[in-house]
């Protein structure tokens, strides 16, 4: 099983992760978390935050001379914001007496949309800032840094997963626009919305410049692809092995999140099925089956069982809740109407949580594989995984073989 924790607080000293499961033998290659890290930090609309961290990984266990050795691998993220935060994110009963930044007073006046209100409520606390602290998005670096992890397990396994952003707030890509797992792949790190369409990214940055002109935020939708996916990963016997449903529910997790779709999603309802399930046809040079799927509406998952096709998955972002012209709400100190606080925040983040979209679908990806193929090191899941992909589509036509010979000894 591959599975992970995360800790820390948005303006904490570090963000930390436990991650477990990844098998030893894996090559670390601590740029390219580096190198997911830059990517999340970065995107049209981001805050000023963004230009005081400069995310990395320290790796503090689980991996020996660059290699994993099967335990669980550590990871801390410092916040170079920190030292703005001593005299309010202080773990002690008091700061300590050389504590820097500004003494910060109580947040009272909760964000509708965010989880300051219930988070109040559910845990008893007086100051709002013990609730926005841990909701923070900022934990999501420490998914990405996870998750880059994750990627590295799948690259051996020849899986490779890129992103995209199909939509910013009523800017949409157009529908004849089918974006390829290599068009996704080739968005260059610092593209700044991650739209693969030159047009459509233009009109998606002018929405979003209005929308702070007007002290508003903007949400959106990404689509996460995973290419060179082995047939067979989760399974349809119960409800919970349905990867489908895992995929969802780890998309579901990341902040701000409202909806996912698989390959067409929610669109598939709207269509007959005529137009919406995926035809088979005979191909004998079919990469894993000898088969071939003119279309992929599916996303490569059929039965919450993986086809062997692209795996496709969308995700649906609502907007930021921290507005610069707030909405109404109450301050409950003196239960009294009052405009929402303003904290410092984004104005649209979704190419950011496209980047830890595929944090988290790699994570779901490398625990699907890892149960599937198992193994305490690299080389035997890696035999697994290629013993599995060279005989899978041979059982099926040896299969074939056997049924027409039988019907030949029987005519
Ligand atoms: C966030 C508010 C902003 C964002 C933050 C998420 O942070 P701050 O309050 O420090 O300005 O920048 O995102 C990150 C720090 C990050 O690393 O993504 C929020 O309230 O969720």
């Amino acid at each position: 099983m591959v599975r992970f924790l995360t800790a820390g607080e948005s303006h904490g000293r570090a963000l930390v992760v436990i991650l477990e499961g990844i098998p030893a033998g894996l090559r670390i290659d601590l740029e390219s978390v580096t190198r997911d890290l830059r990517r999340r930090q970065g995107g049209y609309g981001r805050g000023r935050r963004m230009a005081i961290e400069s995310d990395r990984a320290d790796i503090i266990s689980g991996v020996r001379a660059g290699e994993t050795i099967g335990g669980p691998i550590a990871m801390l993220i410092e916040n170079r914001d920190w030292v703005n935060w001593q005299q309010t994110m202080f773990t002690g009963a008091a700061a300590e007496p050389d504590a820097k930044g500004a003494k910060r007073a109580p947040v009272t006046r909760p964000r509708p949309g965010h989880a300051d209100l219930a988070g109040i409520a559910k845990y008893g606390r007086a100051d709002i800032r013990d609730i926005l602290e841990r909701a923070s998005a900022r934990e999501t670096a420490a998914r990405v840094a996870a998750g880059a992890i994750a990627r590295q397990l799948l690259a051996a396994a020849g899986v490779r997963i890129a992103s995209h952003v199909f939509s910013i707030g009523p800017v949409r890509l157009p529908d004849t626009i089918t974006v390829s797992f290599d068009q996704a792949a080739a968005l260059p790190d610092d593209s700044p919305l991650r739209c693969v369409d030159e047009q459509t990214s233009a009109r998606m940055i002018e929405a979003i410049d209005a929308a702070k002109a007007a002290g508003d935020t903007m949400g959106g939708g990404f689509e996460v692809i995973a290419t060179g996916v082995p047939v067979g990963l989760g399974s349809y016997v119960q409800w919970d092995r349905k990867l489908d449903g895992r995929l969802a529910q780890a998309l579901m997790s990341i902040p701000a999140i409202k909806g996912v779709g698989v390959g067409l999603g929610p669109e598939a309802a709207a269509r007959p099925g005529s137009r919406v399930h995926d035809e088979i046809l005979v191909d004998e040079n079919g990469p894993q089956l000898p088969l071939a799927r003119p279309t992929n509406n599916a996303g490569g998952l059929e039965g919450g069982v993986t086809n062997g096709e692209d795996l496709r998955v969308s995700a649906w972002m609502k907007p930021i809740a921290t507005l610069m012209k707030p909405l109404r709400s109450v301050d409950l100190t003196t239960l009294t109407e009052s405009g929402a606080a303003i904290e410092r925040s984004d104005v649209c983040a979704v190419p950011a949580a496209a980047v830890v979209g595929e944090a988290m679908v790699a994570l779901t990806l490398a625990d699907a594989l890892v149960e599937k193929f198992g193994g305490d090191s690299i080389p035997e899941l890696t035999d697994a995984v290629n013993g599995w992909k060279a005989g899978v589509g041979e059982r099926i036509r040896a299969r074939a073989r056997q049924s027409t010979t039988d019907s030949l000894l029987k005519k």
